[in-house]
C-alpha cells in the first residue's frame, strides 16, 4: 500500500490524502494533501531507472550548481524525509520522492496558444544554458542510451526477429514506413560523431507538463528532473515539437486531426534560440529542424517496437494501443516533412 510510504516523510496515515495524478506512462505519481499542504510523491519505476540513486545525485548537482551560480532560479527541490534524505526506499514499495506543490504555479497538459509553446522553450532553454558551466562527466546517465536512436532502431530490429510474429505482420504498413524514414537515422549518426555537436546538460522530457506556468501564463521553471543527463540539444527541441506542434496528442487515433501549426513551430524556435543562440555552434543551428524529425521518428520506432514486443514497456489499455501511437507519430512525422522547405 501506498501509505507505507507515508510516515517516512513524517506525515499520518489519518491525516494525508492520496489520490493518484498526471498522466505519466512511467512513473507513478499521487497528489498529496497534509496539515492543509500539498505535495506531488513519485514512485520511480525501477525497470526503467535501474540506479535510481542516479536520480538524486543528479538533481544534488543541479540544485547546488544553481544555489551557487544563479540563486534566482525557482528551483523545485525535493522535500527532504525524516531523516534528511531526498529519496527514500520503503520496502515492498520501492523508491520514492516528495514534491512540494509550487504555490501560485500552475501546470498544463496540453499547450493551447503558441505564446505558451514560446514560453515553454525559453525555459527549457534557458535550463540547459544556465547549467552549462557543469562538468558533463558529473552528471550521471540515468537510462542508458535513452535517446541513442541508432539503439533505438536495433531494439525495433530485434523485435522484427524476435517479437510477435502475428502482430509483426499485420503492422507491415508502419514497418515500412520505419524503413523508409532511416535515413533520420544515418544522420543522426552523423552528427553524434561531428566535434561541433555538443553534449550538454539536457532535460530529455520536455512536453509542457513539465514547465511551471504563474498567473500571467509566463514560465516560471522546469520540473521533472528524472531525465537530466548528458544529451544533445535534438532531444530537447525535437521533444517540444514532438508534443507542441499538433493540436491533437500522440493518442489520437484520427490521424486526419494531426498537423503541424506554423505558429508553434515559430514559437518553439523564437523561446529556445532566445535563450541558447550563444550556446550552440553554427553546426547544431542548422540541425533545428531535424531534432523534430529525430524525435517524432525514435517515439514512432519506440512505440512501433513496443506494439511488437507486446506493450512490455509502454503498457496498453487496448490491443493496438502502441500500434496507433506509431502511426500517430509517423503521421506527424509526414506532416512535418512537408514543411521542410518552408522552415529552413
Ligand atoms: C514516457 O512517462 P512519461 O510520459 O513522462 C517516456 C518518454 C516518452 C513518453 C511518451 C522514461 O514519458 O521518453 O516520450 O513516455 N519516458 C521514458 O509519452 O521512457
Ligand atoms: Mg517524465
Amino acid at each position: 500500500m501506498i501509505q507505507a510510504v507515508l510516515p517516512a516523510y513524517g506525515f499520518r496515515e489519518s491525516e494525508t490524502n492520496v489520490e493518484s495524478f498526471g498522466q505519466g506512462l512511467i512513473n507513478n505519481t499521487w497528489k498529496l494533501t497534509s496539515s492543509g499542504k500539498e505535495y506531488i510523491l513519485q514512485r520511480i519505476n525501477e525497470s526503467v531507472f535501474k540506479q535510481p540513486r542516479n536520480i538524486a545525485d543528479n538533481i544534488k548537482l543541479i540544485k547546488d550548481h544553481l544555489a551557487a551560480h544563479h540563486p534566482g532560479y525557482n528551483f523545485v527541490a525535493p522535500v527532504p524525509s525524516v531523516h534528511g534524505d531526498e529519496m527514500v526506499f520503503v520496502k515492498g514499495e520501492g523508491y520514492f520522492r516528495l514534491f512540494p506543490f509550487v504555490k501560485d504555479s500552475y501546470s498544463k497538459d496540453v499547450v493551447q496558444t503558441a505564446e505558451q509553446a514560446y514560453e515553454a522553450a525559453m525555459q527549457f532553454g534557458r535550463f540547459t544554458k544556465l547549467l552549462s558551466g557543469i562538468d558533463m562527466k558529473r552528471l550521471k546517465i540515468t537510462i542508458p542510451d535513452f535517446h541513442n536512436l541508432s539503439f533505438r532502431y536495433e531494439q525495433f530490429e530485434d523485435a522484427l526477429a524476435n517479437g510477435n510474429q502475428q502482430r509483426i505482420n499485420q503492422s507491415a504498413e508502419l514497418i515500412n514506413s520505419v524503413f523508409s524514414h532511416s535515413v533520420i537515422v544515418k544522420k543522426y549518426e552523423k552528427l553524434k560523431n561531428d566535434p561541433a555537436f555538443h553534449l550538454r546538460v539536457t532535460h530529455h522530457d520536455t512536453k509542457i507538463s513539465n514547465v511551471l506556468f504563474d498567473e500571467n501564463d509566463k514560465g516560471v521553471c522546469v520540473i521533472d528532473l528524472d531525465t537530466v543527463m548528458p544529451g544533445y540539444f535534438i532531444s530537447d527541441a525535437g521533444d517540444m515539437m514532438r508534443t507542441y506542434l499538433s493540436p491533437v496528442s500522440e493518442e489520437e487515433k484520427d490521424p486526419g486531426k494531426i498537423e503541424v501549426r506554423d505558429d508553434f513551430y515559430r514559437a518553439i524556435a523564437q523561446g529556445y534560440l532566445d535563450e541558447m543562440k550563444d550556446e550552440l555552434t553554427e553546426t547544431e543551428k542548422k540541425y533545428f529542424f531535424y531534432s523534430g524529425q529525430f524525435m517524432i521518428y525514435m517515439q514512432a520506432v519506440r512505440f512501433l517496437t513496443d506494439h511488437l514486443n507486446n506493450d512490455l514497456y509502454y503498457g496498453a489499455t487496448y490491443p493496438e494501443h502502441n500500434l496507433i501511437r506509431a502511426k500517430n507519430q509517423l503521421t506527424l512525422l509526414d506532416r512535418l516533412l512537408e514543411k521542410e522547405e518552408m522552415f529552413t
